[in-house]
């Protein structure tokens, strides 16, 4: 497309078959009032934000022409799409609406993509397979790379598809196509993100069908490109990465945009690997509404960018074309503006959602894991199992066991992480040269060899990167059980497990769901673990609305806790207690392939009348030991109460303790201040002030981290001794 400012005069019309590298006339025009109508949307929320009508504008202007040849190549409802906030063009061509859009900027109940919860430019609709999005930059990435894997992991096992009653399958349609793309979009600023990395080596890796599209308007808030990216150039720095397509195109013209997509969306149809469209486009808006871009773009940086405006460029060029005349032009304008001021009109009328609503769709509405339905007890134990015999499992065998019984029953289970797969050089295995690893703790041996590595695999040493991939499989209808090696591992993980999987549902007011589980080893009283490979932090998790937070203490919970983890319909992180893998405490026989155990409900480990001992994971059994001491030596008759899930808790177990005894310990192993014995203490107080005969007291450990050397080690964490002396001062309050 020429760039010339001519004055706009009709030639001669072009043929009606004259294409313009691929794109029709017709195309052309449709391009030209996507661009359009998308402008104007911007330009009304400015308008009403102005107004004080919304509440917040970011614009896709400069955007436009890119976008809205992509959509022209893509596939609504067939391909996916994971864009961003500039995207308003591509989701315009995909089928999204004004009024849709402008329902969303007032915050309206009937805001299709979020329910009035959040801003605007945060698409997202289930029958376009547009996916919900976040505002933080770069996490979607991820998401994408699940999305295209899981799309691929139903092409080659139909059959996972289905819908047999039961779980959380009974509520999740899938649908998969053999030749699918999944679009992913953000500025070039984001390409900063370490999520961005994870994602195109995990998509190159695997060979998946992304799309990656890099919208480059050359500034990030107010960061420029040089700044941002070694050498100014993200193509530069990616064109390594193997089985790739990369395209490098000006995104102000459609034309070359729309070549260079098609050329991009033609590789990865094929199978042959992911693509790469790096578009060069503006950003004339500042970048929101918030921003005044004259702080720190000169005004002849600013004029000489206006020259690049899409929409006058288009617009020049189909009149100089012959495409459309100026009246042409002024007739879809028209139409344009009318559509919108109708939309914008009938959206300003729309009332917002009802306060009641807030609460609706933090957790699955169609299964409650807390619901009787979850209660299947053990199948009986044949005789050679009993407790006490050697075939008693460890909580490890049983959380095994779980896994492997799931798998054989869900065809849509994967697992995947850092070494859980028994040999990633399949070979080795099938010449039984090897073994097999399966885990660092060995709770995945054996599971590549029954299912197979396109269930059982490692993943790139990566921990965003194995929750962000759950997220996308599971919007899919997979469902990911990925491991975390060590809880001490996990932050790299904790944006996407804050800001991500426990938001999916809600934000898009339950348009989307992820209900991934995320299996984690947690915990200390290792000796010689240390700082790195002893932490707790299980409250930082609970404080998260949308997760469920477990923490078994034994092999029969960890085994019936797992089950319903899996089978349910919301997002899991399970704690596993490393120290409890092979414990002679609290092995069980095998329980059968159905035992579940509801969430949200404790187990009395022990009857008592004088205290309530509020605990769970690795301090179970060193409670135990201190109220067996209390009772041998002090006659004192301790209740313990073990919580077996976090997020939810028993309020009512604990109630009913406490309003017997009186007198109660919340008793955990993490640091004392802030930790979860903090709230439950709080709630005690609050609600049970007047069943209390003494302070609700806390063991925990010392507020600092855990040193390798054994004594300190020790001094720091909470045993049984402390429990004891926390018991016998309490009881004599
Ligand atoms: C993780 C995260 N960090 C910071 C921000 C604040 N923020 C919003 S947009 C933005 C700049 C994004 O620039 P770029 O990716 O180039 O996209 P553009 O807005 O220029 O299209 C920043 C820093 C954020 N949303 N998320």
């Amino acid at each position: 497309m020429a760039t010339t400012k001519a004055a706009p005069k009709l030639v001669p019309k072009a043929p009606e078959e004259k294409t313009y590298q691929g794109l029709t006339r017709r195309q052309l025009i449709e391009i030209y009032r996507l661009m359009f109508l998308s402008r104007r949307i911007d330009d009304r929320e400015i308008l009403l934000k102005r107004q004080q009508k919304i509440f917040f504008q970011i614009s896709g202007a400069g955007h436009e022409a890119l976008l809205a040849a992509a959509g022209l190549v893509l596939k609504p409802g067939y391909d996916w799409f994971f864009p961003y906030y500039r995207d308003r063009a591509l989701v315009l061509a995909l089928g999204m609406t004004p009024l849709d859009m402008l329902l969303q900027a007032v915050g309206a109940a009937d805001d299709p993509s979020s329910g009035g919860r959040q801003m605007p430019s945060h698409w997202s609709s289930r029958k376009l397979n547009i996916v919900t999005g976040s505002s933080p930059t770069g996490s979607q990435y991820l998401h994408a790379v699940g999305c295209a894997h899981a799309g691929r992991y139903l092409s080659r096992y139909p059959d996972a598809a289905k819908k047999p009653p039961g779980d959380y399958r009974e509520f999740k349609d899938v649908t998969f196509h053999g030749e699918e793309v999944v679009y992913v979009s953000s500025g070039e600023g984001a390409t900063s993100e370490g999520e961005f990395w994870e994602a195109m080596n995990a998509a190159s890796n695997l060979k998946l069908p992304v799309l990656f599209m890099i919208e480059d308007n050359e500034y990030a808030i107010s960061v420029p490109c040089e700044v941002q990216t070694a050498g100014g150039n993200i193509s530069r720095l990616v064109a390594n990465f193997p089985d790739f397509h990369f395209e490098e195109c000006d995104g102000t013209d459609p034309i070359e945009s729309y070549a260079a997509v098609a050329r991009t969306v033609e590789h990865i149809r094929a199978g042959k690997g992911p693509g790469f469209v790096h578009g060069h486009v503006v950003r004339p808006y500042s970048h929101s509404l918030s921003d005044d871009e004259r702080l720190y773009r000169p005004e002849s940086e600013r004029k000489e960018e206006v020259k690049r405006d899409p929409i006058t460029r288009l617009q020049m060029f189909l009149i100089r074309e012959g495409i459309l005349d100026e009246k042409g032009i002024s007739d879809l304008e028209k139409q344009a503006d009318q559509e919108v001021q109708e939309a914008s009109d009938r959206a300003l009328e729309a009332p917002p959602p009802a306060k009641e609503s807030i609460l609706q769709f933090i957790y699955s509405p169609d299964l409650d894991p807390t619901s009787p339905r979850f209660d299947v007890p053990p199948a009986p134990a044949p005789a050679s199992s009993k407790p006490g015999t050697v075939a008693s499992k460890t909580m490890a065998d049983l959380i095994t066991a779980c896994l492997r019984d799931e798998m054989r029953r869900d065809p849509r289970i994967v697992v995947f992480g850092e070494d859980v797969a028994d040999c990633s050089r399949e070979q080795y295995l099938k010449e039984k040269l090897v073994k097999g690893k399966g885990g660092v703790f060995k709770l995945t041996a054996g599971l590549q060899m029954e299912f197979g590595p396109d269930r059982v695999f490692n993943s790139p040493l990566a921990e965003a990167s194995i929750v962000g991939r759950s997220i996308g499989m599971a919007v899919r209808g997979l469902k990911p059980v990925a491991e975390i090696q060590f809880f001490d591992y996990i932050w790299p993980a904790m944006h996407q497990l804050r800001d991500e999987l426990p938001l999916i549902r809600w934000r898009s007011f339950d348009g989307f769901s992820s209900p991934a589980v995320i299996r984690v080893a947690i915990g200390g009283y290792l000796t010689g673990g240390a700082i790195y490979h002893s932490q707790c932090g299980e409250s930082i998790f609970t404080h998260i609305p949308g997760l469920r937070v477990v923490f078994p203490s034994n092999a029969l919970d960890a085994n019936g806790l797992l089950r319903t983890a899996i089978r349910s319909d919301d997002p899991v992180l399970f704690l596993e207690h490393k120290r409890l893998y092979r414990e002679t405490y609290g092995r069980a026989p095998y329980p059968g392939p159905d035992h579940m155990i509801p969430f949200g409900k404790a187990r009395v480990v022990r009857e008592g009348s004088d205290i309530s001992l509020i605990t769970y994971g690795a301090v179970v059994p060193r409670a135990l030991q201190a109220a067996q001491r209390a009772e041998r030596e002090h006659q004192i008759n301790v209740e313990i109460l073990d919580l077996r899930t976090l997020s939810p808790y028993d309020w009512e177990a604990i109630a009913g303790s406490v309003r017997k005894t009186n007198r109660v310990i919340v008793a955990y192993e993490d640091v004392l201040s802030w930790g979860y014995g903090a709230e439950i203490a709080a709630r005690i107080a609050d609600e049970l002030f007047e069943h209390l005969d003494a302070p609700v007291r806390r063991v925990a450990a010392m507020d600092t981290f855990c040193a390798y050397q054994p004594a300190l080690e020790d001094e720091i964490l909470p045993q049984a001794e402390d429990v004891y002396q926390a018991v016998v001062k309490l009881a004599g309050f």
